[in-house]
């Protein structure tokens, strides 16, 4: 299936990716090699960890082959292996460094588009820097060029993932028989607002996991595995809670979900908590009212980068003031998060949801970019 390719031919990709930490990294360039791959482009994904793959993507993606990060013996292999082709545009994820052999196979023939992929943020220096060619001075490639290219919320920008079949899924998702089908502690009530949690461990935690129970709308969080899970477990232990909540606050644990699942679960909350980038991008195609954990740097640079991101989104007063005290950018207290308040929120996550989806999405502007340069 070529959806977007009546102009552009079916390209093969290199992706390279390293895990960090997290499942950002993994979890954005997965999204990715699926997106191209729909489109009908080939895709090798080359991963120094790609055992989160199990669950984030269980059936695998047919035009996706996920390949170990070449090591020495690998690469040597590959150099002696006559039938092996590098592909026509090769991606260096956030700024993993391709491996200097691989870099010595590509200045070989016809090299192939080398595009580093950065992170997403909403910061002015993104559409100053979406494109720009950084001459390759030393090493096996020297005299290529690589390009940076910028994932972003305005049209100067790479744009955000958006794979063409979404809306479609989105249309078909049956909520109710999803969520009946969630191996969960205890079945959902009608009357339990529905809230996701993937975060780090913000300090706020304690505060909002109280105020649910306090509140007067019954609660269903609905916890990530991972890092969420265990700052929970912290949090009601310090709070003397029941690790199940207590009061008007039900929390029932998930197992790991595959990113499909995780779509239909921001799909399925009345509000998101997200983290990171990727399932930021997610919650703003859900549509529905979220706040985001953003990844926290030292040197506190995350600050700017949210600011950033409230003003390119004009994030209502109330919900930057909530964001704020979720980031620990401000102490206390953590604006309530009652049913009004949440359902103020509703029309924004529409509208941004609505004014994102006009732009065009990153894999079309990757692939034309990519058909562009070679
Ligand atoms: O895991 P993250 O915090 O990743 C972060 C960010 O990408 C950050 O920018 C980067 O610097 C750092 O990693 C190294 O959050 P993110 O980006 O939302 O990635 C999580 C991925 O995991 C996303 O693709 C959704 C997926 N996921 C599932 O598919 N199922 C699940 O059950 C869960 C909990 C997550």
């Amino acid at each position: 299936m070529k959806s977007d390719t009546h102009s552009s031919p079916s390209l093969r990709w290199d992706i390279f990716c390293r895990v960090i930490d997290n499942h950002g990294d993994l979890g954005v360039c997965w999204r990715l090699c699926a997106d191209l791959a729909q489109r009908g482009h080939t895709v090798r994904l080359w991963v120094d960890d790609a055992s989160a793959l199990a669950w984030m993507a269980p059936q695998g993606c047919t035009g996706v082959a996920v390949h170990a990060w070449p090591d020495a013996a690998a690469l040597q292999a590959l150099t002696q292996d006559a039938t092996f082709q590098i592909g026509d545009v090769a991606i260096e994820a956030f700024g993993c460094e391709l491996p200097e052999a691989f870099q010595a196979l590509m200045a070989q023939g016809t090299s192939p588009v080398w595009i580093n992929l950065e992170y997403l943020s909403a910061e002015s220096y993104v559409a100053r820097s979406h494109g720009l060619a950084s001459p390759v001075m030393s090493g096996p490639a020297r005299g290529m060029t690589k390009w940076f290219f910028f994932p972003g919320f305005t049209p100067d920008t790479g744009g955000l993932l958006r794979e063409p079949d979404l809306p479609a899924r989105q249309a078909a998702f049956q909520r109710q028989a999803w969520l009946s089908a969630l191996p969960l502690d205890k079945p959902i009530a009608a009357n339990e607002q529905l809230i996701s949690l993937f975060c780090y461990e913000p300090a706020a935690l304690p505060e909002l996991l109280t105020q649910l129970s306090q509140a007067d709308t019954p609660t269903r969080l609905l916890l990530a595995q991972g890092r969420p899970s265990a700052a929970v477990a912290a949090a009601t232990q310090a709070l003397n809670m029941r690790s199940s909540g207590t009061g008007q606050l039900h929390i029932s644990q998930l197992p790991y979900l595959s990113q499909t699942d995780f779509d239909h679960l921001l799909w399925a909350c009345d509000f998101n908590f997200v983290r990171g980038e990727d399932s930021l991008v997610r919650a703003l195609w859900a549509g529905k009212p979220f706040a985001w954990h953003i990844y926290p740097q030292d040197d506190l640079a995350h600050h700017d980068k949210l600011h950033a991101f409230e003003t390119a989104l004009d994030m209502p007063a109330d919900l930057r003031k909530f964001h704020a005290v979720w980031n620990g950018l401000e102490t206390g207290p953590l604006p309530a998060l009652s049913r009004t308040a949440i359902d103020d929120w509703r029309g924004w996550s529409h509208q941004t949801q609505r004014r994102l989806q006009a732009q065009t999405d990153l894999a079309s502007q990757i692939v034309s970019f990519a058909a562009q340069k070679r």
